[in-house]
């Protein structure tokens, strides 16, 4: 039974137990006592970092009351809630960023102060939690920053890398990978949950049996387990004090150490199995857009998904409802196919364990879920093994191919007859070995799967789901647009435009109600609010300046235009397209008269992102980039119109200073290939403008800003798989000035040749199409050095384009899948929880 206070102690734990205040003295006395009691501090002993530890715990004191009274809040009013299971969480930075929620920036700042440090040193003092590789990581946090917010009821679940995303540095321009070993000065944000686990088991055999009632079950047995331990994450709310919390799971051995082995003198056998369940935990798959198919990812996925089940059924299970009332009480979104064995656990869990029929469990789990999908590419759907699951997880692979007969009975009696239709909507692809198609079980197990964006959910229901739409009615396939969340992305990592926005609208409540900056485009025209937009804007480039003079020793004017992709490298985003424009735009300054160059707008060109460790073409990119840089930014006869810098080790704290300093992004995917990504609204939100394809959210981007503060160019999704083929059966030439650039490339300008000779090579298929793109994207670098000229014109663009990006905040995405999708409403925490 739960403990309760005795009456006489009741009014001790409230007393005891309130929020402590924010005011200066306050504030300071609890730095101190965590740099002296948590830290074991002196002031004779200090150093920033624990300057940032101590202010990081006394923040989290305020943190961990505000997640109290929201828990304590949502057990008594026990609402539906949503779980947002995803393998990635790219959170970024805490301390700023709590400290802006909790509206305590201020508070700190002054206090800090009077202690001797200054806030912003403090900041950049942490470490980024980067347990994510790209857009769908970055859009799981903006999520939970909405849902924080917005006071909805919602949990994060996902794993507790020991080892984030791996650290990029060049060395002789080449990416090397080094271990990104956050933890090692432990972490203020999370509370460990040793009193929250839970065992996971893998492998073991399933047992037939006919239970009391005489029917046939099955068990599954034996094999080993782990310990999955929960770890807390709080994220609070902007101007709320809901906060909620994603629960990262990290493995343990059952049994710690094993004593019979260690007696018989076999000392690394007795570790062995601790070993093998850390390493569960212990290191982030830096693979995005793209499927590889190891066990231990395997294994990941079945850890998380399985303590998080567990976890949602114990909440569950804590009100006594019958289990026909799950669906009404529990929502679960899949990010993306990595949690899909929840699917077929709950399945397990229901028949196996619970005693329900398999209609019963079915009609429960097929409520319960809904699913992501993030990509049409097809090297990223994921598919595993079938003998791989049989040997991990034998009872799920029975009921895999149990779901799937049920699935393709109701088929076949749609279409009687229809044998390949059977074969294309299969969970399991045929073959030696035999795969299971991970996205056609995450469709056939959730009443809703989205799309991205506008565009791409449309090709989710023409392409990989065609078929599906076709039996379940095109009502299960819905778009829900990516948003962004303007508190990380506008009001902390740009907080000059913040103030600017703020002071005109008459205070922050923009920050809950993007649809607000609406009002922003009456002063579009106004000379003096362009100077004043545009000077923030220029101190942001002084900012990034500095930061790209620290890393890499390239000064920059912040008077040129700057020029921005950042993202991970990946064919299909044609960062090679960007370096072959650099490229032709180096050889035209090269053969300028110096009156002409006087005409030329001074361009910075700035690269940041990853290249996946294994993905060859991918880094070789990287290398033709850092390549030219040299040349490029060591010739004075072009220097002053010609800069180029690959900023190493891109992550969430280099956005936040590379965004909001650029005055162009590019966002130049092959037209169908970029689901949305997300950047490309932070850029625009920020003040700066789009060079980019017609693909993605840049789409809606334009519908909302207007074809003139946006520059597109190239081929439309619908004219892809015709060019493609064109090029492939006839003999089409290369783009002239493609041509002009290879030729620079081969002249050996940049170094040796030969290295870049298998990026070159696949341009002769060009299956991303750069050849039939690239004179359009030059013809739309001109229209974007002419608009620059017109310094007021632009400011308008930039202006009117940022006061458009309303739709995009991750709120109106977070009310479209709770109320569409999700069913819940928020349930702000009252006063008499706090
Ligand atoms: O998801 C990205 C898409 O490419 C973007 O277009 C989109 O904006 C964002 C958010 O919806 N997808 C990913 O980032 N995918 C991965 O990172 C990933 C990771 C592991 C395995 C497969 C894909």
């Amino acid at each position: 039974p739960a403990w309760a206070p005795p009456a006489a102690a009741e009014q001790i734990w409230n007393e005891f137990s309130k929020e402590e205040s924010t005011d200066e003295a306050t504030i300071q006395k609890s730095f101190i006592r965590h740099a002296t009691k948590t830290l074991a501090r002196s002031s004779y002993n200090m150093d920033q970092f624990a300057a940032y530890q101590a202010t990081a715990h006394s923040v989290r004191d305020h943190l961990i009351d505000r997640w109290n009274a929201t828990q304590h809040c949502h057990s008594v009013k026990d609402p539906k809630r949503v779980y947002y299971m995803s393998l990635e969480f790219l959170i970024g930075r805490t301390l700023d960023n709590a400290l802006l929620n909790l509206n305590l920036k201020d508070h700190y700042k002054r206090a800090i102060g009077g202690i001797g440090f200054t806030i912003e040193d403090l900041v950049d003092e942490e470490v980024d939690a980067a347990l994510g590789n790209g857009g769908l990581g970055r859009l799981a946090a903006c999520f939970m920053d909405s849902l924080a917010t917005l006071d909805y009821p919602a949990w994060g679940y996902g794993i507790r890398y020991e080892y984030g995303i791996f650290q990029q540095k060049l060395v002789d321009g080449y990416q090397t990978e080094y271990p990104d070993y956050w933890l090692t000065f432990g972490n203020p944000w999370e509370i460990q949950r040793l009193d929250v686990s839970y065992d996971v088991r893998f492998r073991g055999y399933v047992e037939k049996y006919v239970d009391v009632s005489g029917q046939t079950r099955y068990r599954w047995e034996g094999g080993e387990k782990v310990v999955a331990v929960a770890n807390d994450y709080p994220i609070p709310g902007f101007q709320t004090k809901n906060c909620i919390n994603i629960r990262l799971w990290s493995s343990k051995p059952k049994k710690e150490f094993d004593f019979a082995s260690f007696n018989e003198g076999n000392y690394d056998k007795s570790v062995e199995e601790q070993k093998a369940a850390e390493n569960i935990t212990s290191v982030l798959y830096p693979n995005d857009n793209h499927m590889v198919g190891k066990v231990l990812r395997l294994k990941q996925q079945y850890f998380f998904v399985s303590a998080t089940l567990q976890d949602i059924i114990r909440r569950f299970k804590k009100t006594s409802r019958p289990w026909s009332e799950f669906p009404q009480q529990v929502s679960i979104q899949l990010n993306d196919t990595h949690p899909t064995l929840s699917i077929v656990e709950l399945q397990r869990i229901l028949i196996d364990e619970e005693g329900l029929t398999w209609d019963e469990a079915w009609d429960i789990v097929t409520h319960t879920y809904s699913y992501t999908n993030h990509t049409v590419l097809p090297e990223a759907l994921e598919k595993w093994a079938v003998p791989l699951i049989s040997d991990l997880l034998p009872r799920h692979m029975m009921i895999i191919f149990e779901l799937n007969l049920y699935f393709l009975q109701r088929v076949e009696k749609l279409f009687p007859g229809d044998r390949d239709r059977l074969r294309r909507m299969s969970v399991i692809e045929e073959g030696h070995p035999q795969y299971v198609r991970m996205a056609h079980l995450a469709a056939i197990g959730s009443h809703h799967v989205n799309g991205v964006a506008e565009l791409h959910s449309e090709l989710v229901k023409t392409t990989i789901f065609a078929d599906f739409v076709e039996f379940f009615g095109k009502e299960k396939f819905v778009n829900v647009t990516n948003g962004v969340t303007p508190r990380r992305w506008l009001h902390q990592a740009n907080p000059g435009l913040s103030t600017l926005i703020s002071e005109k609208l008459g205070g922050t409540a923009w920050l809950k109600d993007l649809s607000q900056l609406d009002k922003i485009k009456a002063f579009a025209d106004d000379v003096g609010f362009q100077n004043r937009f545009m000077d923030i804007k220029y101190k942001n480039k002084i900012r990034l300046a500095e930061y790209v003079k620290d890393v890499t020793g390239v000064t920059l004017s912040p008077d040129a235009l700057f020029d921005v992709q950042c993202k991970r490298l990946h064919e299909y985003k044609r960062q090679h397209m960007n370096i072959f424009g650099v490229i032709h735009r180096y050889e035209k300054l090269k053969s300028m008269s110096k009156a002409e160059l006087e005409k030329v707008v001074p361009r910075v060109v700035i690269f940041a992102g990853k290249a996946a460790p294994g993905y060859y073409t991918a880094k070789l990119i990287i290398k033709l980039i850092t390549s030219v840089a040299n040349v490029v930014n060591a010739d004075p006869q072009t220097s002053e119109y010609l800069k180029l810098i690959f900023i190493p080790n891109y992550n969430v704290s280099v956005a936040e200073i590379l965004i909001p300093a650029s005055d162009l992004s590019q966002h130049i995917s092959t037209a169908g290939t970029e689901a949305s990504g997300t950047s490309n609204m932070k850029f625009v939100l920020n003040g700066g403008l789009i060079l980019g394809t017609v693909d993605g959210a840049n789409i809606e981007i334009g519908e909302e800003v207007g074809k003139d503060n946006i520059f597109f160019f190239g081929a439309l999704t619908a004219e892809v798989e015709d060019i493609r083929h064109h090029q492939m059966y006839h003999n089409v030439a290369m783009d002239a000035k493609l041509q002009g650039v290879i030729k620079s490339i081969q002249s050996g300008r940049y170094g040796d040749s030969v290295i870049f000779e298998p990026l070159l090579g696949t341009l002769r298929s060009d299956y991303y199409l750069l050849s039939k793109d690239f004179t359009p994207y030059l013809e739309a670098m001109e229209r974007v050095d002419a608009a620059f000229k017109n310094k007021s014109a632009w400011a308008k663009k930039c202006i009117t384009a940022a006061a458009s990006m309303g739709k995009f905040s991750s709120d109106r995405s977070i009310q479209d899948y709770a109320k569409r999708i999700w069913k819940i409403t928020p349930v702000p925490t009252t006063e008499e929880f706090a």
